[in-house]
């Protein structure tokens, strides 16, 4: 398959791969970061579940330490100002939902459509990765499938109550998934992944959160391909 005819050509050492890296370490640091500060707003929206909130926030610490890590054993340093633009928008939807205390609206950007985010991603760079990263990303994405089990369970008790609402934060969101994944575009094909990949284990992995949660089959396709054809065709806001 392509990705395993790209690995043979990689070359971790060289200025393309350490160049792309530099913004991707960038990125995946930034997201554990906000992804810890998203569990630990959470755990003061839902107090009866704040010890296990907070637990697994700091795992999301744990996984930016790695990160971190992964970027010192290349000798590169993660662009953590770009990082911190690529997450602008997405940090502000979440934090207005807070302000209204919108649970679900936050729980759906965090641990269904973020949690998704980082598994697609993680599972397409595991077989291109080098040998130190690839043992950190598996561990790592271990812990994703947990935050993502977390909000599937909360989200099922809830769902009618919580129904309508998801359905327009999904609406706001995956627009913004999709122009996050065209930025990184390039920077994921000089590491050795590609973007279809990208999306096709997104889709996959959040079509079956949204079943998980009790969305008919209608609903999933409607829901998922949000914003996707409008912006194929060149229509901006859908
Ligand atoms: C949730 O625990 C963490 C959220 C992190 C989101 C990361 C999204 C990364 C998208 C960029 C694709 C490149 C992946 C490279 C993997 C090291
Ligand atoms: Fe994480
Ligand atoms: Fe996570």
């Amino acid at each position: 398959m392509a990705q395993s005819q790209t690995k043979q050509t990689l070359d971790f050492y060289s200025d393309i791969y350490r160049n792309a890296f530099s913004r991707i370490n960038g990125i995946v640091i930034e997201g554990e970061q906000e992804a810890y500060d998203n569990f630990i707003c959470l755990s003061k929206l839902m107090p009866d579940h704040a010890e296990e909130l907070t637990r697994l926030g700091k795992m999301e610490f744990r996984h930016r330490k790695s990160f971190e890590a992964c970027g010192r054993n290349l000798d590169v340093l993660p662009d953590l100002t770009f990082a911190q633009e690529f997450f602008k928008d997405l940090r502000a939807t979440f934090q207005n939902a807070v302000a209204h205390h919108q649970i679900a609206t936050c729980l759906l950007i965090q641990a269904l459509v973020i949690e998704c985010f980082a598994i697609a991603a993680y599972n397409n760079y595991i077989p291109v990765a080098d040998d130190f990263a690839r043992k950190v990303t598996e561990s790592v994405v271990a812990d994703e499938y947990l935050h993502l089990n977390f909000g599937e369970v909360w989200l099922k008790a809830h769902f009618e109550d919580v129904k309508a609402e998801l359905e327009t934060a999904n609406r706001q969101i995956l627009p913004l998934i999709w122009q996050m994944l065209s930025q990184v575009e390039s920077d994921a094909n000089a590491i050795g992944m590609s973007k279809q990949f990208l999306i096709e284990e997104f889709l996959v992995r959040y079509s079956e959160a949204l079943s998980q949660l009790g969305f008919s089959t209608r609903d999933i396709l409607r829901m998922s391909s949000q914003g996707l054809a409008a912006r194929k065709s060149g229509t901006s806001n859908t």
